[in-house]
């Protein structure tokens, strides 16, 4: 009943803005309403704008952002990684599924720069996610390809913010654990979840290992079908908590969850889910989400603030002259490379 009011509520406050909207130019303010509406097309409108590579599309991108960061903040973030095909997908249909019965509005993103994957994937995605993609408090968004500006990280965090400010108030993140994107993923999520499978042969499977350290919990996926792949996945599960016990304790002093289950078992993720959602109120009371945030900042501000201060330098109008100099005499100079940098910055001054 009250969802239904709820229901009523927004339809009319989204036609009344976009009676607002055909009675005079669509601005970025109109814009940001509609989405804080529920505006399903303005949202997805929103996050190609952002996901361009068009310099142009930037400036209004960045209004739309700052816009969204004011309504946001309040949402949970989720990164879910694992190797191709240990069930991320699956595992995220049901965790979504569940987190919407606890209430919530779950948002889902993919990321995946690397090649593992083709243009199928999107198809591949919204049908592994089917129940998710089809309910109205859920929002799916498969991996962009190919952005460039600004790198994966920043545009998975910029249309989180999105997210957030549509009203989504967990995000889960899907990336693939063997390459660069988990790495930086892994600085903008509340939650960090890896999955592995059964008998992936070489222990670690072909995981970064630092994703072993940063992990919050490991579950291993797939433990279904038979006491057979039960026990493989126990013994999986053991060599990896015997990896994890010689590595240092993570930042924050929380130890990492380990367990063996099914994504196809409800019952199983909901149990996983339970233990996540009492971590994250858990670190919200105690300091140590803030803390973690506030790490994160910092790591993502000192990887902006090495990109712009590289952009700048390379904007300067003397850099293509003083840069080819540099270059022709490096070979013949008797002075140290780290010197030559910094007689060329001085002569940038
Ligand atoms: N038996 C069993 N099969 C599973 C389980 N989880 C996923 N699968 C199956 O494994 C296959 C891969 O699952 P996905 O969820 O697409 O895996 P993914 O990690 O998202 O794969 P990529 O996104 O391609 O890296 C599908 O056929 C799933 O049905 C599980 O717990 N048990
Ligand atoms: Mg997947």
């Amino acid at each position: 009943m009250a969802k239904d009011l709820e229901n009523e509520a927004r339809h009319r406050a989204l036609s009344r803005i976009r009676e607002a909207r055909t009675q005079q130019p669509q601005g970025v303010q109109e814009w940001m309403d509609l989405i804080a509406a529920g505006d399903r097309t303005a949202l997805a409108r929103a996050i190609s704008l952002v996901e361009s590579t068009k310099e142009g599309d930037r400036t209004t991108a960045e209004a739309l952002l700052k816009m969204a960061a004011e309504k946001a903040g309040h949402a949970l973030r989720y990164g879910i990684t694992g190797v191709p095909g240990a069930g991320k997908s699956t595992w995220i249909e049901a965790a979504g599924m569940d987190l919407i019965a606890r209430g919530h509005k779950v948002a889902v993103l993919a990321v995946d720069p690397s090649s593992h994957r083709t243009g199928g994937s999107l198809l591949g995605d919204k049908t592994r996610m089917s129940d998710l993609s089809l309910h109205p408090d859920a929002f799916v968004r498969p991996s962009p390809s190919g952005r460039t500006l600004g790198g994966v990280a920043e545009a998975t965090a910029e249309v989180a913010l999105l997210c957030e400010s549509a009203g989504f108030d967990r995000i889960l993140i899907e990336t693939v654990g063997v390459g660069q994107s988990e790495t930086e993923v892994r600085h903008m999520t509340d939650v960090f979840l890896l999955l592995l499978i059964p008998g992936g042969g070489d222990g670690i499977q072909g995981i970064k290992r630092g994703i072993l350290e940063w992990a919050d919990a490991v579950w291993v996926n797939k433990a279904d079908g038979g006491p057979e792949r039960l026990a493989a996945a126990q013994s999986a599960l053991s060599v990896y908590q015997g990896a994890l016990s010689l590595l240092a304790a993570p930042e924050d002093g929380a130890p990492p969850l380990f367990g063996t289950g099914s994504a196809l078992d409800a019952a199983q993720v909901h149990a996983l889910v339970d233990e996540l959602e009492a971590r994250l109120a858990e670190a919200q009371g105690n300091g140590n989400l803030e803390a973690r945030r506030s790490r994160q900042w910092r790591d993502s501000a000192e990887a902006l603030l090495a990109a712009e201060a590289l952009r700048s330098v390379r904007n300067h109008p003397q850099f293509s002259t003083l840069w080819q100099r540099l270059q022709a005499d490096a070979l013949h100079s008797q002075i140290l490379p780290i010197e030559q940098i910094r007689l060329l910055l001085k002569r940038l001054d």
